[in-house]
């Protein structure tokens, strides 16, 4: 199996700031994962609750290395570590993974940003990096899917600190660009830009709506020493500046899932611990009840 994306995709990519591929992983691939999160919704107890601005949680979690289980082996196989030095152009590595979950009712939005504005405090000079983001289940517009506004990575960073009149700015992006929601089946990826601009709403329905999303780095784009760990949101989220610096990323075959298919779905990749007075402006990352 060798998977690539086609000219017309990365054309696709690089106009719109991210693509879509339906399929991209089986369903069969992801059913264990599935399963596993069906008799464990807690995920090894590493789920945080993060609120968005008006307060409301989602559960999330987030991992940096990666052990032999799948939610460590995802991030490795070939077709996706592919795809992803397709579009950069060049080697990347692993950034970090996380999956952030809407369970049914949940009212928590994902607040319209740009991955960039933290990375870019991580001490990153270029906006070489991006993320897939996988449906384990599928996700509309009903239980709050991924919404980005096409061709936004365009305008560059908006939303850092030193921009004002940030809001009226994104609403002029999503009057003049139009949104999009990626409306996803199980298996479905959607890569997009670092500066894409990009969120999520409520879940609406009975249907709980649970992604893994993977972030990469192009090699070339290895953090300042003198900026590495000094974004904020990194350092709430327990990761050291060691996990920031460029590592080997060693790709598995695509076959990886079906042929170790008696894989943990995780308890073998180290999840992050977010810490509990994250600063001033900062959400909060809050223990969840299981
Ligand atoms: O889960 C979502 O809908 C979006 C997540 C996201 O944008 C993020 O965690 O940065």
């Amino acid at each position: 199996m060798d998977i690539r994306l086609s000219r017309e995709q990365l054309a696709d990519y690089q106009r719109d700031g991210y693509l879509i591929v339906k399929g991209f992983l089986s369903a069969d691939e992801l059913t264990p994962l599935y399963q596993a999160y069906q008799g464990d919704p807690s995920i090894d107890g590493s789920l945080y609750g993060m609120t968005d601005k008006a307060g409301a949680a989602h559960p999330i979690n987030i991992w940096v290395d990666l052990g032999n289980d799948i939610i460590g082996t995802i991030p490795r196989l070939e077709r996706v570590v592919n795809c992803v030095e397709q579009i950069l152009g060049e080697p990347c590595y692993h950034w970090h993974s996380k999956f952030t979950n809407k369970p049914p009712g949940c009212r928590a939005r994902i607040d319209w940003h740009q991955d960039y504005t933290s990375w870019y405090d991580d001490g990153c000079l270029f906006p070489h990096m991006l993320t897939m983001a996988l449906a384990i289940e599928p996700a509309a517009r009903a239980n709050g899917c991924l919404q980005v506004v096409p061709g936004s990575h365009r305008m560059g960073l908006m939303n850092h600190q030193d921009v004002p009149n940030f809001e009226a700015r994104l609403e002029a992006a999503k009057d003049r660009l139009g949104l999009v929601h990626c409306e996803l089946e199980t298996g479905d990826a959607v890569f997009f830009h670092c500066n894409t601009l990009h969120g999520s709403g409520a879940n609406d329905s009975d249907r709980s709506r649970l992604m893994l999303f993977s972030s990469y780095n192009a090699v070339s784009n290895q953090p300042l020493e003198a900026a590495i760990g000094s974004n904020e949101w990194g350092r709430f989220m327990g990761i050291t500046p060691e996990e920031r610096r460029v590592r080997p990323m060693q790709k598995l075959p695509d076959d990886t899932l079906v042929r170790r298919a008696d894989m943990p779905a995780f308890g073998r990749t180290p999840f992050k611990r977010p810490i509990d007075t994250p600063g001033e402006g900062y959400t909060r990352a809050v223990a969840l009840e299981t």
